[in-house]
């Protein structure tokens, strides 16, 4: 096996002085590694740990802990000073996997940095208990190969956790990426050196390292979101976080447990830790809207069929303001009676999961309209929970889909188990941590574990731990302090050759991320590969073309409902951040129609710096797949807000 220091010779002439090229050197392999993913480093053999271990290390403010053990092993290596890349990727999640396929399809020299002990981003560090994807499995997957579409089998309608992790493991090793990726490292710090034109990248262990083009495939929901409760260090039992879970698994037998948060995360966990448990505690500060998953194995049946059809499930799912496709129906709600409405949310209820938002195409941008299908869902509430005060605690009252809707397996059932509790936290926070319980209102809850499904600081929260300095010393956490600003969401003007994928501004986690992230990593080789053709050696926004952008992106988001609540989407679920709508909202389609236009229009709104044939037009490599009709006129903000009307 080829060494990843090993790969050293750049592609791209005209930078190749920026550093001098050595390769790295890889020791044995230790037996485990067990890790404080904060500030410290340790080195555990597990076979002398007993019960549960604490990782606890310094914050500014009390002590930060949370329990983690990857449980994998880790290459035991010096840091390698000197290399230089053509690209350098970080995250190994699907889109650095998918960028690290192109590149070296496009004979690029690559390196991917990833801070963990093996590929999948999310599905990797993701590993509580119940976790699952709410796309379902056959669109939730990679669609460049149709090979590996025919050749992979899901075993359920929404797969699980270890079985997304399986096919990150299985693409990688098909396509033979792993030997371009250091795992277990973590990227610090990336500086933009003006004079030699390229990025310096740096790392926890000592890597100094160049690249003509930085990555960034870092997740959208990658930093987790620890509120630093008030007592936090006096707890004596183990705190964990959903978002990163310890690999060995968690057993809640016999124990007390409170679950902090009811996102998608609690939603998905929390049934499975009531059958464990023998007292559960759900700390609750806003009510979710969930529809149930009605999850199913997939037969051979179902496979064989669907795979007939694969590339026209694939082309309809491009041509959705999703992303993926699911039945649709476009008429505005408050057309229909409340019979036929009644009976048309009764179906998509049915049908489960997230296309229950697709019962009326109004849905989103007519409150009223919203209101209906707001009230079906807090009957169906109600009509699950038995213990009406819990059934009304449980009862959402913001916009039906506003925060993302969560997809459940029997969450709403669980509070009819006599040892499950819920309490509101809404008007009276979390007060603090004691030594056995959480305490609010002045009331103690006896607890042995706890588990934050807290959250994530999200789009922008994987890029604010990595100090990325651009042209004239600007740091991106202070471009971004008001909120983030990215040329569609791609690069952002003052980081020459740094790209984002799904970052800021681009449709990202409105869309199915997967088909999100090889729209722009097709468009990314493309943009690459055309630099190399025409011997450009930069491309960056122009700010008034980035401003424009992010001027768009804020006004279609205005006219969702989804704008309305402190979600997320809007960095709201974290104090202090500034409130910006995030993702685009306008349509996946909408989007793709303007990345193309950008290419065909010669980087329309972009500064490519060095080219010798300025006006070659592009070769396309990989976007055709992206340039086919896609229908902008489903419902989506952006057709929405260009019509002026509220709604189709
Ligand atoms: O995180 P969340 P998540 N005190 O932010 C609460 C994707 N995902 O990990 O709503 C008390 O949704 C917080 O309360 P509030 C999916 O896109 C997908 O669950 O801010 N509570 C909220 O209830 C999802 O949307 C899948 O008032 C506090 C919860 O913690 C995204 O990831 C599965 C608090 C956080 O919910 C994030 O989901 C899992 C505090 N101080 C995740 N701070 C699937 O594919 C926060 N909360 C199915």
């Amino acid at each position: 096996m080829q060494a990843p220091g090993a790969e050293n010779v750049s592609s791209m002439g005209s930078v190749r002085s920026c550093g001098n090229v050595r390769g790295m050197h890889l020791g044995m392999r230790r037996p485990i590694t067990l890790r404080a993913h904060i500030t410290m480093d340790f080195q555990i053999n597990p076979a002398t740990l007993q019960g549960p271990v604490y990782f606890c290390s310094g914050t500014n403010k009390g002590i930060e802990r949370t329990m983690i053990a990857d449980g994998e092993t880790s290459p035991a290596r010096s840091a390698e000073t000197g290399a230089f890349f053509d690209a350098i990727v970080v995250g190994a999640g699907f889109a650095g996997m998918y960028m690290l396929h192109r590149l070296r399809e496009l004979g690029f020299s690559a390196r991917v940095f990833e801070a963990g002990g093996g590929v999948g981003g999310t599905w990797y560090w993701n590993r509580y208990p119940g976790a699952r994807c709410d796309v379902e499995s056959m669109q939730y997957s990679f669609s460049f190969s149709e090979e590996l579409d025919q050749q992979w089998n899901w075993s359920e309608k929404y797969a699980p956790q270890p079985e997304i992790l399986s096919y990150a493991n299985h693409v990688v090793d098909r396509f033979d990426l792993r030997r371009h990726i250091v795992f277990d490292t973590r990227v610090v710090s990336e500086t933009f050196d003006e004079k030699a034109g390229c990025w310096l990248v740096e790392t926890e262990r000592g890597d100094r390292v160049h690249a003509k083009f930085l990555i960034m495939a870092v997740g959208c929901l990658s930093a987790p979101n620890r509120p630093n409760f008030n007592g936090l260090e006096d707890f004596n039992g183990p705190i964990y976080h959903t978002g990163q879970w310890p690999h060995q698994g968690v057993d809640f037998t016999g124990l007390r447990v409170g679950v902090i948060g009811t996102g998608s995360s609690a939603i998905q966990s929390i049934p499975i830790i009531a059958q464990q448990a023998t007292a559960l505690t759900v700390f609750q500060r806003t009510a979710t809207w969930s529809v149930p998953a009605w999850n199913e194995k997939l037969t051979p049946e179902y496979l064989q069929a669907a795979k007939a059809e694969y590339p026209a499930l694939r082309a309809k799912a491009r041509a959705r303001p999703t992303g993926f496709y699911f039945p649709f129906n476009t008429k505005p709600a408050l057309e229909a009676n409340p019979e036929e409405r009644e009976k048309q949310y009764e179906e998509s209820w049915a049908r489960g999961g997230l296309p229950f938002l697709g019962a009326y195409g109004d849905l989103l941008f007519e409150k009223a309209a919203n209101d209906t299908i707001a009230d079906f869902a807090r009957r169906k509430i109600r009509g699950i929970v038995k213990d009406p005060v819990t059934a009304d605690l449980l009862c959402p009252d913001n916009v039906f889909g506003c925060k993302r809707l969560c997809v459940d397996t029997g969450y709403f059932e669980t509070y009819n188990m006599p040892h499950v509790k819920l309490v509101d936290v809404s008007r009276t926070p979390i007060e603090r941590f004691t030594a056995h319980a959480i305490e609010v209102n002045g009331v103690e809850y006896p607890l042995d574990a706890v588990v934050c499904a807290t959250g994530f600081a999200a789009m922008t929260g994987s890029f604010d731990k990595i100090r990325i300095t651009g042209r004239n010393g600007l740091t991106l956490s202070e471009k971004w302090r008001a909120g983030p600003r990215a040329y569609l969401g791609i690069a952002s003007a003052g980081f020459p050759n740094l790209f984002m994928i799904t970052g800021p501004g681009s449709p990202s986690v409105l869309a199915s991320m997967i088909q999100a992230i090889e729209q722009h990593v097709d468009w990314l080789a493309d943009c690459m590969g055309h630099m190399r053709d025409v011997g450009a050696t930069s491309i960056e926004p122009i700010l008034k073309d980035e401003d424009a952008w992010v001027e768009h992106v804020n006004e279609v988001s205005t006219v969702s409902l989804r704008s309305t609540c402190s979600s997320w989407y809007v960095g709201a679920n974290i104090p202090g951040r500034p409130r910006v709508f995030m993702p685009y909202i306008g349509g996946f389609p909408v989007y793709v129609q303007k990345c193309n236009e950008v290419m065909n229009n010669g980087w329309d709104g972009f500064i490519l710096e060095g080219a010798q044939d300025s006006n070659a037009a592009p070769r396309v490599r990989y976007t055709e797949r992206w340039r086919v009709p896609l229908d902008i006129e489903v419902i989506s903000p952006a057709a929405v807000a260009a019509r002026r009307v509220p709604v189709v």
